[in-house]
C-alpha cells in the first residue's frame, strides 16, 4: 500500500513538473489569452480618434487590435504594435458616437477579453472642406476654391443635372483628388446659360458630404485661334531657340499643339534671369483676355516635370499697339505668375506625386485680371526655372478670352 502511495506521489510530481514545463514551452503554442487593455484614453479628431492605453503585462503580447463599424457598414480593423501605446481609428463620416472594441493579441493568436471604448469624432474633413468651398462663375464655367485644413485626402465632385431626357440624371462636370491646403480649380466648356452646379466631397472610406447646389452663369470666352499667332522679334528680345538647333526663333512651337514630341518646346539660354529673359508674340487679334494655360514639356517619360529648364516663375505683359523699338513703356503688366507643384516635393528627377503629374498634364492655368484692357501683343519674361540651369523652356500656351470683332 505504501508503495502505491509512493508511486502515486511520484506520478503526481511528474505531472506537476510537466505542467510547469508547459508554461515554459515556446510561447506560440500557449492557450493563455492576454489580459485586457487598460487605462483607455481618447483624443477625438476630425473624422478620427486616437486611442491611448496601457497594454497587459503578458510577455507574449504581439499587438493591439481595434475593431469598429462605420455608418456606411464598412468593418474596420486597426492594429498597433506592442511597442506603441496608441492607435489611430479613422474613417468616421459623422460626429456620432462609435463603439471601438479593443483586444490584446498574443503571439499564439489568443485574443484578450474585449474592452469597448466610445469615441465621438469631430466634424469629418469632408464637411470641413465643403464648408470652406466657394463656387463662382468664371470664363466658360465654374471656379472652385477650397481650404482643406486637415490636409486629409478627399475627392471633390462637381455635377450638373442632365435634363435632355425625361429622366433626369447627374453628369460629372469634373472631379479632383487632393490633399493640398488651399485648392483652386476651374471646370469649363460651358456656354453662358445659367445653370445649377451640384457639388460634394467624398473620402477614401466612401463617406459623402451633403450636396450643395449653386446657380452659375459662366462668362463668355473662346480659345484664341493659334493659327493667327505670329512671333515678333524685337531688338532686345532673347532668341528663344535651343543651342542644339541651328539659328532662328522657335517661338511658334508654343502654339503648335505639340507637348511631348521632338521640337515640342521653345528653349532659351541666358546667364541672368533677373532682366533679359523675354520674348514677344502677336495674337493676330485684339482680345479681352480671360486666362491662359502653360504646359511644361511632357516628353522623355516625364522625368523633367517640375525640374531642369521648365519655367517656374514668369511675368506676362500685353499691349494693343506694338512699339517696335523694344522699349517697355507701352507694355502693361498682366501679372506675376508661378507654376505650382501641388505636393511641394523637392525638385529632382521624377520626384512628384500623381496629383503633381495630373496638374502638369492638365496644364497650369492662370487668370488674367478682369480689368485688363484688350491686348493684341504678348511679352513674356521668364524669371526662374525649376532646376539649377540657365535654360528656360516650356511646351505650349493656350490663351482664352473674348476677341474683338473687326
Ligand atoms: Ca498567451
Ligand atoms: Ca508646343
Amino acid at each position: 500500500m505504501k508503495n502505491y502511495f509512493l508511486i502515486l506521489i511520484v506520478f503526481m510530481g511528474i505531472l506537476l513538473v510537466q505542467c510547469e514545463e508547459d508554461q515554459h514551452e515556446p510561447v506560440n503554442n500557449d492557450s493563455v489569452a492576454p489580459g485586457v487593455i487598460q487605462n483607455v484614453r481618447v483624443n477625438n479628431l476630425p473624422g478620427a480618434a486616437t486611442i491611448k492605453y496601457n497594454v497587459p503585462a503578458d510577455e507574449d503580447l504581439l499587438y493591439v487590435q481595434a475593431e469598429y463599424t462605420l455608418k456606411n457598414g464598412r468593418e474596420m480593423k486597426v492594429k498597433a504594435s506592442v511597442y506603441v501605446d496608441s492607435l489611430l481609428c479613422e474613417g468616421f463620416g459623422t460626429t456620432d458616437q462609435y463603439d471601438i472594441t479593443l483586444y490584446a493579441v498574443d503571439r499564439a493568436g489568443n485574443f484578450s477579453n474585449p474592452v469597448v471604448q466610445v469615441v465621438q469624432p469631430l466634424e469629418p474633413p469632408i464637411n470641413g472642406v465643403l464648408e470652406n468651398m466657394v463656387l463662382q462663375n468664371t470664363f466658360g464655367g465654374v471656379n472652385i476654391r477650397w481650404e482643406n485644413k486637415t490636409q486629409s485626402p478627399v475627392g471633390i465632385f462637381v455635377m450638373i443635372k442632365d435634363t435632355t431626357d425625361s429622366a433626369e440624371e447627374f453628369l460629372e462636370v469634373g472631379s479632383i483628388f487632393t490633399q493640398t491646403l488651399n485648392g483652386n480649380i476651374n471646370f469649363r466648356g460651358f456656354d453662358t446659360k445659367t445653370r445649377d452646379f451640384y457639388y460634394f466631397v467624398k473620402d477614401r472610406w466612401d463617406n459623402y458630404s451633403d450636396t450643395i447646389v449653386k446657380s452659375i452663369t459662366p462668362f463668355f470666352e473662346v480659345q484664341l485661334d493659334k493659327g493667327l499667332m505670329r512671333e515678333v522679334i524685337l531688338p532686345n528680345d532673347l532668341p528663344m531657340h535651343a543651342i542644339w538647333e541651328s539659328g532662328g526663333s522657335r517661338i511658334p512651337r508654343i502654339w503648335d499643339g505639340n507637348l511631348a514630341g521632338d521640337g515640342a518646346r521653345i528653349a532659351g539660354i541666358s546667364a541672368d534671369f533677373s532682366s533679359d529673359y523675354f520674348f514677344t508674340f502677336d495674337l493676330g487679334v485684339t482680345a479681352k483676355l480671360s486666362r491662359f494655360t502653360i504646359f511644361q514639356f511632357l516628353g522623355w517619360n516625364d522625368q523633367y516635370l517640375y525640374e531642369d529648364a521648365q519655367v517656374k516663375t514668369f511675368e506676362l505683359y500685353g499691349t494693343a499697339n506694338l512699339d517696335l523699338s523694344g522699349a517697355w513703356d507701352t507694355w502693361k503688366k498682366i501679372g506675376d505668375y508661378e507654376i505650382i507643384k501641388p505636393s511641394g516635393l523637392p525638385t529632382a528627377l521624377w520626384n512628384y506625386t500623381d496629383e503633381d503629374k495630373a496638374a502638369a498634364y492638365n496644364g497650369h492655368e492662370f487668370e488674367v485680371p478682369l480689368e485688363l484692357e484688350p491686348v493684341r501683343y504678348i511679352r513674356m519674361k521668364i524669371t526662374s526655372v525649376w532646376g539649377a540651369t540657365s535654360w528656360a523652356s516650356f511646351a505650349e500656351i493656350d490663351i482664352f478670352g473674348q476677341p474683338e470683332s473687326n
